[in-house]
């Protein structure tokens, strides 16, 4: 007995940073992996101050701690699946890089994070982005850059469709195993998938809304979640960008500033009709409110 009769879901592990607004991110990615019915975990890479009006300033942590808390954990729990975010520095590249080595993970998803969408904050260091196309896009079992991240990684600018093919056809030249380029910032919002041999578009409707922020962290977060669920990587790709879609066409605004999506928006619940009341079960607190049954 005790905390061990229920089978647990996958575990899967987020490594990135912390949005106190909790759109983007770590609390992004532990929301998506509720809402794909597996058990999230995390290592912090960076807290960021930020609201939804921007990133105010970013404060990595420090290498050994990232490692620390990564051994710590990965001693514990079986990781079905790993999501990388952002990374803040090189020194904590490398850190991923060496436990991507020694852990040897069934399905890794790299965001390739580099700057924050609102007011342009720094989320990794320029020998970081260079360690990360050196060394970390080979580890990774896909990559998902955003059209700006792909002009960074590759060198070019992507005006079109074509060029974003290319764009992913390079990126696995370099080394990447999978590529999904995505083209949310495209008039049509197309993502580019390549992963070696195939070469698939996935066309979507672009969603007009000012609440997309945290999408990128959200649709890698759920691309990990299915491939820990068992989908195939075109699905898996797939399935998280009609995820991706219907957060953000059922998000809402929460501060000033670009709001989150709605990672919960399956779980919408109608409250109670008035007079009705959830029954305590036996053992609740006796302060909770007496039932009244209609
Ligand atoms: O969306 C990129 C991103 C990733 N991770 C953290 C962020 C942001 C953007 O602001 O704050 C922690």
């Amino acid at each position: 007995m005790g905390n061990h009769v229920h089978q647990a879901p996958p575990i899967v592990l987020t490594i990135a940073g912390f949005d106190p607004s909790c759109g983007a991110g770590i609390a992004a990615d532990l929301k998506t992996f509720a809402t794909h019915n597996c058990y999230g975990v995390a290592a912090v890479t960076a807290l960021t101050v930020q609201s939804t009006q921007g990133v105010k300033s970013t404060h990595v942590t420090p290498a050994a701690t990232l490692r620390a808390q990564l051994e710590w954990l990965l001693g514990d729990a079986p990781v079905a699946a790993v999501k990388i975010g952002m990374l803040g520095n090189r020194a904590n590249a490398a850190v991923v890089a060496e436990i991507l080595d020694k852990y040897k993970f069934t399905h890794v998803v790299l965001d390739p994070v580099a700057k924050a969408q609102a007011g342009g904050a720094e989320l990794l260091d320029a020998s970081g982005v260079k360690f990360l196309a050196e060394e970390l896009m080979k580890r990774a079992t896909i990559v998902t850059p955003n059209i700006y991240e792909a002009e960074l990684l590759t060198g070019t600018e992507l005006t079109d469709l074509n060029a974003m093919k290319a764009a992913a056809q390079k990126l696995v030249e370099r080394g990447a195993r999978a590529v999904v380029v995505k083209g949310g910032h495209m008039e049509k919002a197309i993502d580019v998938f390549f992963d070696g041999t195939e070469l698939l578009t996935f066309g979507g409707d672009r969603v007009k809304s000012e609440n997309t922020h945290g999408s990128g962290c959200t649709f890698a977060s759920a691309i990990a979640a299915q491939l820990a669920l068992g989908k195939h990587l075109p699905d898996a790709v797939m399935l998280a960008k009609a995820y991706v879609t219907k957060a953000i066409e059922r998000a809402y605004a929460v501060g000033k500033g670009p709001g989150p999506l709605n990672h919960f928006y399956r779980f919408h619940q109608d409250p109670p009709p008035r007079g009705t009341h959830e029954v305590p079960q036996l053992g609740m607190h006796p302060a909770a409110e007496p039932a009244t049954h209609r």
